[in-house]
């Protein structure tokens, strides 16, 4: 990691969709012990409050996009908040729904243009997020960031990505529910896709050190943005869109683990918990003790290994 001061900034979005409960995802972080854990691995952790949702903003009275003017007014504010704070430290965004990465992807990658550091992204989640507000089926923004970010087109009335992240700098890893107009774009873009089916072959390290390396290679900024449905839902059941033949438990802490060995990371999503679907806090704690993972914690030290 570059730098030991992580900065927790809650951003309860609940638009990304139609079934709420995310904007409780800040505070589940919170009770869950996420700044003490982190404080306990050696970090200095400034806890920024929770962003004020934008005053109500009606939504547009046609179209099939579900809440596109709240959506368009939580992208500003977080794209602001993310690029201040990634000038001050490790920003790790407690969402909310994964529609909060419109905004933080695009303020950070805004920041890499700036000390002209290219911008990767690693996305972990059962699904590419990359329909545009054309192509989505269901109407809802969540499924949207991957494709707001790489600069495609149907995104009027946001407002424009300053730095497009290029779409060979993106990863994905666990996918198995890809839309079809998603699975089209995905092969004709040169992003590297990691389903789950490979990692059945390959195990999880071997693409993921393959990444890495690229990012390395490159002297990348690394934003990692962590889906709760991610996960095998059994083992993490507080998501809205959970399928199932998710990542292990292993396998998730070890995604975690040589990410913080390669030091690469340089800013973080924990996105589209949903308390209100939790079963006593075990998904909640399960993303800390993945985010301590991230932040160093182990059994054994090992030697920081170069990918
Ligand atoms: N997420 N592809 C589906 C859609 O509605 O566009 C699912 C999106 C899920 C979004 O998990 O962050
Ligand atoms: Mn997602
Ligand atoms: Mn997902
Ligand atoms: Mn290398």
């Amino acid at each position: 990691m570059s730098t030991q001061t992580c900065i927790l900034i809650g951003a309860g979005m609940d638009c990304g969709k139609r079934r709420r409960g995310c904007i409780m995802g800040p505070d589940a972080y919170r009770t869950a012990g996420l700044a003490g854990t982190l404080n306990d691995l050696g970090w200095q952790v400034e806890d920024r409050g929770n962003i004020d949702a934008p005053q109500w903003v009606p939504d547009a009275p046609k179209g099939k996009v579900h809440a596109r003017e709240e959506c368009i007014a939580w992208t500003k504010l977080l794209a602001q908040a993310a690029e201040t704070a990634i000038q001050d430290g490790f920003p790790i965004f407690l969402g909310g729904d994964h529609a909060l990465s419109l905004g933080t992807v695009a303020g950070v990658a805004t920041h890499a243009a700036r000390i002209d550091r290219p911008l990767f992204v690693l996305w972990l989640d059962a699904h590419p997020d990359i329909n545009s507000p054309e192509t989505t089926a269901s109407g809802n923004l969540h499924g949207t960031p991957i494709a707001y970010v790489t600069g495609q087109d149907g995104f009027e009335g946001f407002p424009a990505v300053q730095s497009p992240v290029p779409a060979e700098n993106v990863c994905f890893i666990g996918l198995r529910s890809v839309d079809a107009p998603e699975r089209d774009f995905i092969i004709r873009s040169g992003m590297t896709a990691i389903d789950m089916r490979q990692i059945d072959e390959r195990g999880i390290a071997a693409p993921l050190a393959e990444f890495l390396h690229k990012v390395s290679a490159a002297d990348g900024m690394l934003h990692v943005s962590l889906d709760v449905d991610f996960l095998e839902p059994a083992i993490a059941p507080a998501a809205g869109t959970t399928v199932p033949g998710g990542a292990t438990f292993r396998e998730a802490h070890l995604v975690m683990e040589m990410l913080h060995d390669s030091g690469l990371v340089t800013s973080l999503d924990l996105v589209e918990l949903n308390p209100y679907l939790d079963d006593r806090g075990r998904t909640a704690s399960l993303m800390v003790d993945l985010t301590a993972s991230l932040f160093g914690r182990r059994v054994f030290d090992r030697p920081t290994r170069s990918y």
